[in-house]
């Protein structure tokens, strides 16, 4: 819990958080870099930093049509956990997750890491059979996660209605107690400052309209609303509008995007100590530092670049809640957005090079990248530099697809979509 500490917290408060971001300007962009990234999510903006600090390469731009998190990363609920199934998924959540253990030390930025745990509710036989298995399997591989019956499900989290009436009770679950929540505005700021100090240009309100190719087929740069931007190497993380961009270079990609919402209550006193999950009755819940209830809903059922999610979406999510934590039907919700996710058919990301040479693609991750981001950054920026994949994201390839080597993740992530 060191990223609590007083100190730090104090720090922030007197300039090092709010004062870096009032300070800070989006440069003019030059007319050329050794890397372009287009997206300033957690995600390009993590890439960027590990780019700069662990391959020396920081001649890099990182391109942002709107403002610096203000995509998927400023809209998500911030559950981080590594409880994957496959050993694939495993390795790449874990290793995301240790970096998220020492992020506020390496960024020198309080990203609010709060391991408090993420407990996964099972509602029925099948549910206990799938999160044992889950047990093991992250036991297997080195990874914390235990079962827990009702009885002590209650004990780790006291307003989670056990044993009252419920359409689908609370049998027991899955306890990862390393995940939890970090704070996700702070996240994006503090690998953009971090950046920013190793020399990196972060370019808002500067979008992308095209990908320019050398007779050769490889990447020459990227079109934007603020001219031509020349680039040996171009990474698109751009979550949400991947297969659009990508589409600028004439590569196709097998993904979808849908709209997925959540909303926070009022602020209220210390209520809710753990992050809960329940896939069966469709509901996500954790307390900020603020106060509000953090609760999340499914995705729509058709796809859309609309940054907000059905009605009737938010009403069964609140209904879930109402059921599993009854004392919340008395809170007022606050607000309520979306984002937009990209989802492939195995609801595992791509980390990958494409067929055009010199043109990276970093995506795919669907309702469940906000975990990923220190990890998913990392091994991206050694995929760019060294234009081979890291042994972790090695299997995140988009030819998967045309193999049939799928990492399928679809229903074994037990996240409640
Ligand atoms: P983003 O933060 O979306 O960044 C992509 C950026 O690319 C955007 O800022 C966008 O403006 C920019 N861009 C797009 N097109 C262009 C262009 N042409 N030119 C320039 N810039 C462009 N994950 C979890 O692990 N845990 C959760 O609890 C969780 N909850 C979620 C709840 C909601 C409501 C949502 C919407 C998502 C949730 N996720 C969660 C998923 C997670 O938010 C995403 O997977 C993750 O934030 C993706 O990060 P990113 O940096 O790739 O994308
Ligand atoms: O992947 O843990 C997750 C998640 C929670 C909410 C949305 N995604």
């Amino acid at each position: 819990m060191q990223s609590y500490s007083a100190f730090s917290l104090f720090r922030q408060a007197l300039g090092g958080h709010a004062g870096w971001q009032r300070q800070w300007r989006s440069p003019q962009p030059r007319t050329e870099y050794d890397v372009v990234i287009v997206g300033a999510g957690g995600h390009g903006l993590a890439t960027a930093y590990y780019l700069a600090k662990e391959h020396g390469i920081t001649n890099v731009a990182v391109l942002e049509k709107g403002w610096l998190g203000g995509g998927n990363t400023g809209r998500n609920t911030t559950i981080i956990r590594s409880n994957y199934l496959f050993d694939e998924s495993a390795a790449l959540y874990e290793h995301a997750l240790k970096l998220w253990e020492g992020l506020s030390q390496d960024l020198n930025y309080n990203v609010m890491y709060s391991p408090r745990g993420v407990l996964m509710l099972a509602h029925n036989t099948h549910d206990v059979q799938s999160f044992k298995r889950h047990v093991h399997a992250n036991r297997l591989n080195g990874i914390d996660n235990e079962w827990l019956n009702a009885e002590e499900c209650k004990a780790f989290c006291p307003p989670l209605n056990v044993g009252g009436a419920m359409r689908y009770p609370i049998l027991g679950g899955a306890l990862q107690r390393r995940g939890g929540t970090a704070r996700h505005d702070a996240v994006a700021w503090g690998y953009a400052r971090a950046a920013d100090a190793r020399g990196v240009d972060i370019i808002e309100n500067c979008e992308v309209t095209g990908i320019r190719r050398t007779v050769n087929g490889a990447v020459e740069g990227v079109e934007t609303s603020r001219g031509f931007i020349r680039a040996r190497k171009v990474g698109v993380v751009a979550a949400g509008h991947t297969s659009v961009v990508l589409g600028m270079a004439g590569v196709r990609l097998p993904l979808e995007s849908y709209p997925l919402q959540a909303l926070v209550s009022e602020p209220v006193k210390p209520a809710f100590p753990c992050v809960v999950m329940s896939n069966t009755i469709h509901a996500y819940i954790s307390q900020s530092d603020k106060g509000e209830m953090v609760i999340g809903a499914g995705t729509d059922a058709y796809t859309s670049y609309s940054q907000r999610g059905a009605l009737h979406i938010a009403n069964h999510t609140l209904d879930a809640i109402c059921e599993l934590v009854p004392m919340f039907r008395r809170l007022r919700m606050l607000r309520n957005w979306g984002g937009i996710v990209d989802v492939t058919p195995d609801r595992s990301p791509i980390i990958a090079r494409t067929p055009v040479p010199g043109l990276y693609v970093n995506c795919g991750w669907g309702t469940g990248g906000f975990k990923a981001t220190p990890g998913s950054g990392n091994v991206f920026a050694w995929t760019i530099a060294r234009d081979e994949p890291h042994r972790i994201n090695a299997p995140f390839t988009i030819e998967r697809f045309r193999d049939g080597i799928l990492i399928d993740e679809s229903a074994a992530a037990a996240v409640a979509h």
